[in-house]
């Protein structure tokens, strides 16, 4: 944990190094997933199936390849009620947020003889990429899935692998609970390949979408415009800033949600009161001692953790602009006061009762959130994602009679005689 000031001579070495973690896939990676979605998209099942063997020690088939409706049934059936109530309570809540999103067509009628618009439509098919494993969360299949349904994405599929076929039942109760349309047990670079290219049994999408590790990230990369992907997750991170009021233990708490996420994760509190930040650190240090991945979150924090100490709250926010975090807790007396000068934060966190897990899992806006400085130019993931535009033009005979001069004299700039006959054949000169 590295506790600096701003005026340190090692602070902008120890920022660097934080800024730039998980940069670079490993050597090589590259190079495998190149393969990988080549011999997918050549070969289909056969080489999907083949891979499922070989990385999740999944021997599929045309007929196994697919969770069925009924398996999906019991598993939102044999998981206990709290955590179905708690899963509804979620994909509600996360649903009528969304909901706020939507965007509707619009047609203008400023001008007369025509008739100008946007038509906004959802994209016909997406895939949702859900990790297996440990990240393997439930509440980012209700994030991923429920966007895509509020925005009327025809067929939301999602493919998860299940090494020795093995699932969390309530990644499958989430899926069900959220509407996804089709599971399938794959996973990898050669899920995506799958998705992007379409196989025997895997239907192609148009969009892929969730977090995976760095194959199935660099795989997502590589068949971009193929399809449409998500942004680029890289690890999150987590930015608080304190003006010394509040419980130093509730910050110790809101930093340590996030590193235990994952040894890449970054946590970092800037303060004005020194006193403040010495308490944090004893707090993180005696909260770690009871932490079930308190070697993740000890290693997140070693590597990646810092305390600044700021000398004003204007210091603290242009440092927070200048990280632009995924997530930022405003852990001031007067949260409100500080929000105009927030430029740049996936997702902004209001005062001393308001912690980031409660916007992870179901306070209702997204958590599939921009990172590593994104923010400057990426949003949540949302309903946006999920629907495309098309422009419409209606002109009238007097409509085009109207514009048409100008376009034969653009047009004869341009050297572009047809473009301009068009026009001209059209109107009275
Ligand atoms: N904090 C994560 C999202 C998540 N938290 C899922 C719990 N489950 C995104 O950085
Ligand atoms: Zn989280």
């Amino acid at each position: 944990m590295e506790f600096l000031r701003f005026d340190d001579a090692s602070f902008e070495a120890a920022l660097e190094r934080i800024v730039a973690r998980g940069e670079e896939p490993p050597a090589g990676v590259e190079d495998v997933v190149g393969e990988i979605i080549a011999r997918v998209r050549q070969e289909g099942d056969r080489a999907l199936f083949d891979y499922t063997v070989r990385f999740d020690g999944l021997d599929l088939s045309a007929a196994t390849v697919e969770v069925s409706a009924e398996e999906l049934e019991e598993a939102l059936a044999e998981i206990d009620d709290d955590s179905r109530a708690a899963l509804q309570l979620a994909a509600d809540r996360i649903e009528a947020f969304h909901r706020k999103q939507k965007q509707e067509s619009w047609l203008s009628t400023d001008e007369p003889d025509m008739l100008l618009g946007q038509l906004v439509r959802p994209l016909d098919r997406v895939g949702i990429y859900v990790p297996g494993g440990k990240a393997s969360y439930p509440s980012s299949v209700l994030m991923n899935a429920l966007p895509a349904k509020v925005a009327g994405v025809g067929e939301i599929v999602m493919v998860v692998p299940m090494p020795k076929g093995e699932i969390n039942p309530h990644v499958l109760a989430a899926a069900r609970l959220a509407g996804v349309d089709r599971v399938f047990k794959i996973g990898g670079a050669q899920a995506v390949a799958a998705l992007a290219f379409g196989t025997e049994s895997v239907p192609r999408v148009d969009k892929i979408t969730g977090p995976g590790n760095i194959y199935v990230a660099t795989a997502k990369k590589q068949v971009f415009g193929q399809v449409d992907i998500d942004m680029i997750a890289g690890p999150s991170e987590i930015l608080v800033i304190n003006d010394g009021s509040g419980d130093p233990r509730h910050v110790a708490a809101d930093l340590l949600s996030q590193a235990e996420h994952d040894e890449l994760a970054a946590s970092i509190l800037v303060t004005t009161d020194g006193a403040f930040a010495a308490a944090v650190k004893e707090a993180l240090a005696e909260q770690l001692t009871v932490l079930p991945r308190r070697e993740i979150a000890e290693r997140s924090l070693a590597n990646y953790g810092a305390i600044v100490v700021a000398a004003d709250l204007d210091e603290a926010i242009t440092f927070s602009n200048r990280i632009a975090p995924e997530h930022l807790e405003l852990a001031v007396a007067d949260p409100f006061a500080v929000l105009p000068s927030i430029r740049h934060a996936g997702a902004i966190f209001m005062g001393h009762h308001t912690p980031e897990a409660a916007g992870d899992y179901l306070a209702g806006p997204n958590h599939t959130l921009p990172t590593g400085g994104t923010a400057r130019f990426f949003s949540p993931l949302g309903v946006d994602d999920f629907v495309k535009k098309s422009s419409l033009i209606s002109l009238s005979r007097e409509g085009l009679q109207r514009i048409g001069p100008a376009v034969v004299t653009l047009a004869e700039l341009e050297g572009l005689a047809a473009h301009g006959r068009s026009v001209s054949i059209r109107i009275d000169k």
